[in-house]
């Protein structure tokens, strides 16, 4: 048992002080102010410091093979950096082979999961159609504890899907009480004009945010947005980073459409000044897709985070380290796209977001862990500080500082976009299944820790947020 004391809770609905009884089966017990701790009990002392749901990233690629190579953090390493920055759940991507099985992929990614040291569900990729697909997403939704399916409108030869898979997966998963997630790039035009850069010479990673301009993602968002109203189905858009995609997706929602928007704290730090930096590789390692882009793009982000229209935050968590980032060397399209931060994601929002008062503290609580929980079904076992509710917590220090760092940082990735940064809002403690997995600095993660989270289907006309 672990008796948490003094702390302040803090809850997407509410702030107020009690102490939380965690029992042996990794659940809250009791919350109650000024709790008696009970004989052979641990202590953990919370005060001054907030108690909040541990994160919940619902956008992560551990040990993905991407472009030629295999992200460097694995489900171990990956798990535990987020535990170290106050992330005790994830929801990382099964990516079948074009034209395989999906259910024998995500066995294939259950078992790679298994040395998580936190909490993971997975959605699902569907790359292509035929007729085993919808056989293989009923038996995942209905007994595999999968609710969402993923697409990638961009990656064209690899993992695009085209409108007509896009359309039968939307109304298969509408069927069965799934969500589809949709990465939202144009990859007829990505591809188009990384053709058209190449050919005239450009090369470096100045060129791929002129590869994927804005109207690219705005482009899909609206196409995917049109086709989900079509068959009156909910739809996740992820990494939204552009005005375009953050405006269609208020705009469907005023119209009445179930739309999600999850924003990457990277799209609200970083501008498309990082491409070009002198320095080949200090430029390569921010390629990512969809790219940093004007300044102006982040007040839209803001502006949706603070009025609801975007209701989540992910990493995108995908690490690629010197040597896999040169393969792209004498060509920008060959630059494994991803950049790390499942270890920073609260820090950062905590500051840009909470000390910089754009946002308060229930909120930070509501964008990084609760709406997830609810979008995705995991509510109120997960996202939630309530008696029955997993005891996945995150003991906060709101006025502390740290300066993040490669070479202090857990990922398994030889840098940091954050690098150099002082933020204020520290991850003192983090609690993991009643557990103190992370206690200032001390990282006391165990291989295999993490248990799968099975997320039953969402009821019809589930609006979570
Ligand atoms: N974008 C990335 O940058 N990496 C992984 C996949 C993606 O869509
Ligand atoms: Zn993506
Ligand atoms: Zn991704
Ligand atoms: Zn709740």
């Amino acid at each position: 048992m672990l008796h948490v004391k003094g702390g302040t809770i803090v809850t997407a609905d509410r702030t107020f002080k009690a102490d939380i009884l965690c029992d042996d089966k990794g659940q809250i017990a009791t919350i109650a102010p000024d709790i008696a701790t009970p004989t052979g009990c641990d202590v953990v002392e919370a005060d001054g410091l907030l108690v909040m749901p541990g994160g919940i990233d619902p956008h992560t690629h551990l040990e993905m093979p991407f472009m030629g190579s295999v992200a460097s953090d694995d489900f171990f390493t990956g798990t535990a950096a987020g535990l170290a920055g106050g992330t005790t759940s994830i929801i990382d991507f099964v990516i079948p082979e074009v034209g395989g099985s999906l259910l024998e992929a995500w066995k294939e990614w259950r078992g790679k999961a298994e040395k998580a040291a936190a909490d993971y569900a997975f959605h699902v990729a569907v790359t292509h159609w035929d007729d085993q697909v919808p056989r293989d997403m009923e038996t995942l939704v209905n007994e595999c504890g999968v609710n969402s399916f993923k697409h990638f409108m961009a990656y064209k030869n690899a993992l695009m899907v085209d409108d007509d898979v896009l359309l039968h997966s939307i109304r298969r998963a509408g069927e069965l009480g799934a969500l589809c997630t949709v990465h939202a790039e144009n990859g007829d035009a990505v591809a188009y004009l990384q053709a058209k850069l190449l050919a005239e010479g450009q090369t470096g990673p100045d060129a791929h945010p002129r590869s994927r301009p804005p109207t690219v993602e705005g482009e899909a968002a609206q196409r995917v947005i049109a086709l989900a109203g079509l068959l009156d189905a909910p739809v996740y858009i992820v990494h939204v980073s552009t005005q375009e995609a953050a405006h269609a997706i208020a705009e469907a929602r005023m119209r009445g459409q179930r739309v999600y928007g999850e924003v990457l704290p990277q799209h609200l730090v970083f501008d498309e000044s990082v491409y070009t930096n002198p320095d080949w590789l200090t430029a390569a390692r921010f390629v990512m897709s969809p790219p940093f882009r004007p300044k102006h793009h982040q007040h839209a982000l803001w502006a949706g985070l603070t009025s609801g229209q975007l209701q989540t935050t992910a990493t995108d968590h995908c690490c690629f380290c010197a040597g896999q980032k040169e393969n792209g060397r004498t060509n920008f399209t060959h630059i494994p796209n991803g950049t790390p931060g499942i270890e920073d994601r609260m820090s950062i929002l905590w500051h840009h977001g909470v000390v910089s008062g754009r946002l308060s503290p229930q909120e930070f609580v509501a964008i990084t862990s609760t709406n997830t929980a609810r979008i995705f079904n995991m509510h109120p076992r997960k996202g939630c500080i309530a008696e029955g509710a997993d005891a996945d917590l995150v003991l906060w220090d709101a006025t502390g500082t740290r300066t993040i760092s490669a070479a202090t940082h857990h990922q398994n990735v030889d840098y940091n976009i954050y690098e150099g940064m002082t933020v204020t809002g520290v991850a003192r403690r983090t609690i993991s299944a009643g557990r103190v997995v992370w206690d200032d600095g001390d990282l006391r993660v165990t291989r295999g820790a993490g248990q799968y989270i099975a997320r039953a289907p969402l009821p019809r006309g589930h609006k979570a947020v």
